[in-house]
């Protein structure tokens, strides 16, 4: 892999110099024509919305000509010799409840932005940035599916005696990629559901990678959020890639570098809209940290992670961390309600 800087063309220059990656060609797209790093302060705006008269247009031309791609197969299930997601018993396992089909006019809809923005530091950050990856005549349809079918919890749990009250609806679907069976897990691992697998091939198809794992946050004010962290877990495997989709209303996403005092790093800011999805590469798991801070004001946004996870223990985690044992959350148009039990 060859690296050559580029200059930017930008009003504003970064403080941090600004590269290119010359990719691997397959099945990447060949046309990561920028190389953006923000180093800006939170009441900024993002890179990918600068004034810059020109910048904008330029990106208005190129949202323009991104082709609109529908997804590739009929199928939305994973072939049974999907190298990471062994396929569950059945396609509803471990359900909860049952979640209703994806409707028609959602999937006829689903539509993806296959090009990309490399962000890359000198400091072994390195993301690609989708912006609007899926396509925002859908967004609405498919936040309120989610929202509707999935089921949500609030999980509670205890590190070194302090008790931790997670401050975002979370769930999960998946299992890890060894041959452990399915049952048997002391938790109850759980068929990734079909809009996920829908979101999944394509999201694997642009990233060059496999997954097995998709985890759902919803933030429902600005008070939700996720502290700074790296999903470095040796349960994933060295420098695992993890695409993260956002839907709904946008929030801030920070990266900090794990030494940024001793360094002098600064804090590394985006804002996540609607449709948009960054994939975390390389070193950044082991390098950066990452968080959804709270915000005084902000409407609901999903987010969905997919990854892979290499061994049983993974899927013992995300399943104690995301889906717990305390009760079932169901929105119920307007908000999250604990289901009744029994
Ligand atoms: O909501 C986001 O964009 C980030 C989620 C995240 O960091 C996580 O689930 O580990």
């Amino acid at each position: 892999m060859s690296i050559s800087p580029i200059k930017t063309s930008s009003t504003r220059q970064s403080s941090l110099v600004q590269f290119i990656k010359q990719t691997p060609s397959k099945p990447r797209p060949s046309t990561l024509k920028r190389d953006i790093i923000s180093s800006m302060s939170s009441d900024e705006q993002p890179s990918h919305s600068r004034t810059s008269k020109d910048l904008k247009h330029e990106e208005e031309e190129q949202a323009d000509e991104r082709p609109q791609k529908k997804p590739r197969h009929s199928s939305p299930y994973p072939p049974p010799d999907h190298p990471s997601y062994h396929l569950p018993p059945s396609p509803t396992y471990n359900h909860p409840f049952p979640i209703s089909p994806v409707p028609q006019s959602l999937k006829d809809n689903l539509k993806f932005n296959t090009l990309p923005i490399a962000i890359n530091s000198p400091h072994q950050l390195d993301l690609l940035y989708f912006k609007r990856f899926i396509d925002p005549c859908v967004t609405r349809e498919l936040t309120r599916y989610l929202l509707e079918e999935l089921p949500w919890y609030r999980v509670k749990y205890t590190v070194r005696g302090v008790n931790i009250n997670t401050p975002r609806y979370t769930t999960v679907f998946g299992k890890d990629s060894t041959d452990k069976p399915w049952n048997g897990y002391k938790v109850k691992p759980r068929a990734i559901p079909e809009i996920l697998l829908l979101l999944m091939r394509e999201v694997e198809h642009v990233t060059n990678s496999t997954f097995n794992f998709a985890l759902v946050n919803y933030y429902s004010s600005g008070t939700d959020s996720i502290s700074y962290h790296s999903d470095s877990e040796s349960f994933l495997g060295p420098e695992p890639t993890i695409a993260s989709l956002s839907l709904g209303a946008p929030r801030d996403f920070h990266l900090r570098h794990v030494k940024y005092k001793e360094l002098g790093i600064g804090v590394e800011k985006m804002v996540l809209h609607d449709g948009d999805m960054v994939v975390m590469r390389g070193k950044t798991q082991e390098m950066w940290q990452h968080a959804i801070p709270k915000r005084a004001k902000a409407e609901g946004r999903i987010n969905i992670t997919f990854r892979k996870g290499v061994v049983p223990y993974a899927t013992v985690n995300y399943n104690t961390y995301n889906v717990g044992s305390g009760g079932i959350y169901r929105w119920d148009g307007r908000e999250m309600k604990e289901m009744r039990s029994g």
